[in-house]
């Protein structure tokens, strides 16, 4: 393709974006008024998902499909315990809906096309309108066609601020993301069923905020918390920081949106799809400090993006506030039910079918694949929970590749694990390592029907998908 017609596709493109409205709209939530907010601010956010030219490599256009037309998505930012209105107009040439990640949301804003709401329709729109119980850092993204629509940038950061925020000098938001693109921005096959089959397949150009290693710098001496969020299909990260000089300060302050009890010095920690990390780094007083935020692997550090710190700043207190809890129920260990999840691979099928499409199951939930829904035929839940009631899951990884187990609805403790030590704390997802088998526990208290799936999107495509009803 000559380089004139890909800036001709990349006009053609971005006039198609502009013709859907777009941006956001004020959002205020400093009025105390609920009605006349209500009367003065109809929607909190916009959201308007489309086809949108992405650069994502320098001077080559990704045909993406994009929410307001960007990538990042629009940070939407809403207050604990206040409502967030947001209407969606869908612009695809495809069904979609939205998903809040972590939200303990009405189960009928959870955004799971036919389970939760009918699906969004090429043209129709549909108004997500919740209360955010938890502060934290959250996402959104589609239920549907998720390997197409994830895959090429539908995916974005949902803040929950605390109504007192926390006093750190800076914010950071690192949005992780891998796209498969050829030298071109083109999109390579999303999916390569052979991969689907084991870790899932892994993009080419890994990005931080849509951006190859951006740099980032900052007042020495200032506090930051620092929130990133894997929103990548498949990958794994190992997230450390490192220091070009001396070391640094830099604490694990919560862990997918959930404040831990005690903050703890980041050696290395694992975030797979859809998992979230904040941690709070107190940058050194010295400036021209290069601090490498990496993805460990063994002995490397892989560079992920870096912060180097500026002249101090005169409003700099360095100040490392402690996150308060959120208000999630504590299980009773003691009169807990007994649930149990085994997670296996069908090793023996062949991984496509004639026509090369996936099929679906690769993998199982209790020796059962996900049939699939459509309009009037919703498959058996795969556990009922009664509300109110505490249970201690088991969740039994029978196979050789890392499972991020993610529950809708709830926040729950992780306990234990009997491949390593860990640290209990409260989580919407947990990675399972190979063979791993790992404890949670929760209070069923979110009526509804909840979607519980693999993050790896493939994963959850062939199979590793599944419901838990709480009534
Ligand atoms: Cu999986």
């Amino acid at each position: 393709m000559t380089k004139q017609m890909k800036r001709r596709q990349f006009l053609q493109l971005t006039a198609a974006a502009l013709v859907a409205p777009q941006f956001l709209v004020a959002c205020s939530h400093d009025n105390h008024d609920e009605k006349i907010h209500y009367e003065i601010h109809a929607f909190d956010y916009e959201l308007n998902a489309g086809e949108a030219a992405l650069e994502l490599l320098n001077n080559r256009f990704t045909p993406g499909l994009a929410y307001n037309g960007q990538f990042p998505a629009p940070v939407i930012r809403a207050v604990q315990g206040k409502r967030l209105r947001i209407r969606f107009t869908n612009h695809l040439s495809q069904p979609s809906t939205i998903h809040w990640h972590g939200i303990r949301n009405d189960n009928a804003m959870d955004g799971v096309p036919w389970l939760t709401q009918k699906p969004v329709m090429p043209g129709e729109t549909f108004v997500y309108d919740f209360v955010c119980p938890d502060a934290g850092t959250f996402w959104y993204h589609p239920h549907i066609h998720s390997i197409e629509q994830m895959s090429k940038g539908m995916v974005g950061a949902l803040i929950v601020d605390e109504p007192e925020v926390p006093a750190f000098d800076q914010e950071l938001i690192l949005s992780l993301k891998d796209w498969r693109l050829d030298e071109n921005g083109q999109f390579l096959p999303l999916s390569i069923p052979r991969e689907a089959f084991r870790a899932g397949t892994l993009g080419t150009v890994n990005t931080v905020n849509g951006k190859v290693a951006p740099e980032y710098t900052l007042p020495a001496g200032s506090s930051v918390r620092v929130r990133l969020l894997n929103l990548d299909n498949t990958r794994a990260y190992n997230i450390a920081f490192k220091s070009d000089r001396q070391p640094i300060i830099a604490n694990v302050i919560a862990i997918d949106g959930s404040p831990v009890a005690e903050p703890w010095p980041l050696d290395a920690h694992a975030i797979g799809a859809g998992q979230r990390l904040d941690v709070a780094l107190l940058l050194p007083d010295e400036q021209e400090v290069k601090i490498t935020v990496a993805d460990r692997k063994g002995r490397f550090h892989v560079p992920l993006c870096h912060i180097h710190t500026a002249v101090a700043d005169q409003q700099s207190k360095g100040l490392m506030p402690v996150l308060p809890a959120n208000p999630v129920k504590k299980p009773d260990l003691e009169n807990a039910e007994k649930m149990r999840f085994v997670f296996e691979w069908q090793g023996a099928l062949s991984p496509t079918l004639a026509n090369g499409e996936l099929q679906h199951d690769f993998w199982l939930i209790n020796r059962r694949g996900w049939e699939g829904m459509s309009e009037g035929n919703i498959p058996e839940p795969l556990a009922v929970m009664r509300r109110g009631k505490s249970y201690i899951v088991e969740l039994k990884n029978n196979t050789p590749h890392q499972h991020p187990i993610h529950m809708h609805g709830e926040i729950f403790t992780v306990l234990d694990s009997d491949k390593k030590a860990l640290r209990v704390h409260q989580a919407d997802t947990v990675l399972l390592d190979k063979y791993e088998t790992v404890h949670i526990a929760l209070v069923a208290d979110n009526p509804g029907r909840w979607m519980f799936h693999c993050h790896v999107i493939e994963h959850m495509k062939t199979g590793l998908m599944g419901y838990i009803t709480i009534a």
